[in-house]
């Protein structure tokens, strides 16, 4: 093993920039994924001008502003925020995977990493256990996993 090469990025906001986009729709939950991500990245050594936040309806919505927003190359990451509930309908799989299959298709489109911070639950409970202020938060991890991915991306070029 010792003759291998390994590289992996480090989850550092120092010096980048970074977009999150999350969604409107159970902002009692997805408020709590945001507030999680902000902290990450000002943990992180982030400036806060360097961190823009757009808002959109749904989780449907998400995929549309971040593939905009990667094109623009001004972010290192993106973040995607949200929450979907299942209900008693198939609405759920409509949105959920639509949200999943659009945030995958425009990152692997521009090559620009995005975290997928898009819970997907049966029930609120398992919602707010995510979203909690204290302790494990999706938005924190998404953050994380956003930067991290940019710095592999800069070690990639
Ligand atoms: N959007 C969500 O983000 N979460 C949900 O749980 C949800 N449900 O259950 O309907 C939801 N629907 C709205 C959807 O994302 C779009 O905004 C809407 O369909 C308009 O395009």
């Amino acid at each position: 093993m010792s003759d291998t090469t390994a590289i992996e990025g480090r989850p550092s906001a120092r010096g980048r920039r970074v977009a999150v986009v999350a969604a409107r729709f159970n902002d009692f939950i997805v408020s709590s994924l945001l507030k999680g991500a902000v902290d990450a990245w000002l943990e992180q050594g982030g400036a806060r001008e360097d961190l823009l936040v757009a808002r959109v309806p749904g989780a449907f919505e998400l995929p549309v502003a971040v593939r905009k927003l990667a094109a623009t190359r001004r972010y290192a990451a993106l973040v995607a925020l949200g929450c979907v509930i299942r209900g008693d309908t198939p609405h759920f799989d409509y949105v959920a995977g639509e949200c999943a299959r659009g945030l995958q298709l425009a990152s692997l489109e521009t090559g620009v990493p995005v975290a997928f911070g898009v819970l997907t639950v049966n029930t609120v409970e398992q919602a707010l256990e995510r979203a909690a202020t204290t302790g494990a938060n999706k938005g924190a991890e998404a953050m994380h996993t956003a930067l991290e991915m940019a710095g592999l991306m800069e070690q990639l070029a």
